[in-house]
């Protein structure tokens, strides 16, 4: 199974609706004037909620060929949630995909392995490919080794899922977000290739043959190759480096 990469690019609480239109087309001709072969890399942007339609109006009246996703959405489907967003929004403004568990969410709002659950369960129910971030915390990986946080939460994500459902892993060590201290290549083989076992375990093994596993973490045109080299990275989340239109199409052009 050949598995297409996928360059992800979390804006985090980034760019407004305005900037938004302004990133989303510097971005598509900088890719475009490079002459970026879209079937070679897929190229995922997660915009806050507020930016999402205007998204999703600009690359749908130009043609670009970029999937969209949300930050997170409700484990709910509708009712009286105040402040939350469904999967069923997501869906209909075209999003393919949606980010849960990021270790910001699981960090500042305190988001349980169980609640990641809950959620993998919402967008699959609507339809959208749940981007599953497991991590572990510069505390963790001294306790207990550099996998088994990210194996213990990757097994609770999939609980319940079917083996057909298609999925996204995205392995962010805690300890490499924004930090600028990035994972080496080796550490972050290391941890996919586990994660990669427990989707065989999970889904079973055509799942995990077929499933992409991200690496995330203070990625940059300058080190995404080598990750890219790596046999279970099969892409990235990118933060920071995916605000900066011309560093995002570097990173997306990496073979380049
Ligand atoms: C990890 C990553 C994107 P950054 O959070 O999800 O952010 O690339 O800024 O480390």
């Amino acid at each position: 199974v050949t598995r297409k990469p996928l360059i992800a690019g979390n804006w985090k609480m980034n760019l407004d609706h305005l900037q938004a239109v302004a990133f989303v087309q510097k971005l598509h001709w900088t890719l475009k004037d490079a002459g970026h072969e879209h079937d070679t890399v897929e190229v995922a942007v997660f915009p806050p909620f507020t930016d999402i339609r205007t998204v999703q109006t600009l690359i749908d009246a130009d043609k670009i060929p970029f999937a969209l996703g949300g930050q997170d959405l409700s484990t709910k489907d509708s009712g009286a949630y105040t402040g939350e967003i469904s999967g069923a929004f997501l869906k209909k403004l075209d999003a393919g995909y949606v980010i849960i568990g990021h270790s910001e969410r699981r960090e500042y709002h305190h988001e349980s392995d169980a609640d990641v659950a809950a959620k993998v369960q919402a967008a699959l129910r609507h339809d959208l490919v749940p981007v599953i971030c497991v991590g572990e915390t510069l505390e963790q990986r001294e306790e207990s080794g550099p996998t088994a946080v990210s194996v213990e939460q990757l097994k609770v994500a999939l609980e319940g899922v079917p083996a057909d459902a298609d999925v996204v892993v995205a392995y962010e060590p805690v300890w490499a977000i924004g930090t600028g201290q990035v994972a080496s290549p080796e550490q972050a083989q290391e941890v996919c290739s586990a994660l990669r076992a427990v989707v065989a375990a999970s889904l079973g093994d055509e799942a995990a043959a077929r499933t992409r596993i991200l690496y995330g973490g203070s990625v940059k045109s300058g080190n995404i190759a080598s990750f890219m080299r790596e046999p279970d990275v099969d892409g990235a989340l990118v933060g920071g480096a995916s605000l900066i239109a011309e560093e995002f199409a570097a990173i997306v052009r990496y073979q380049k």
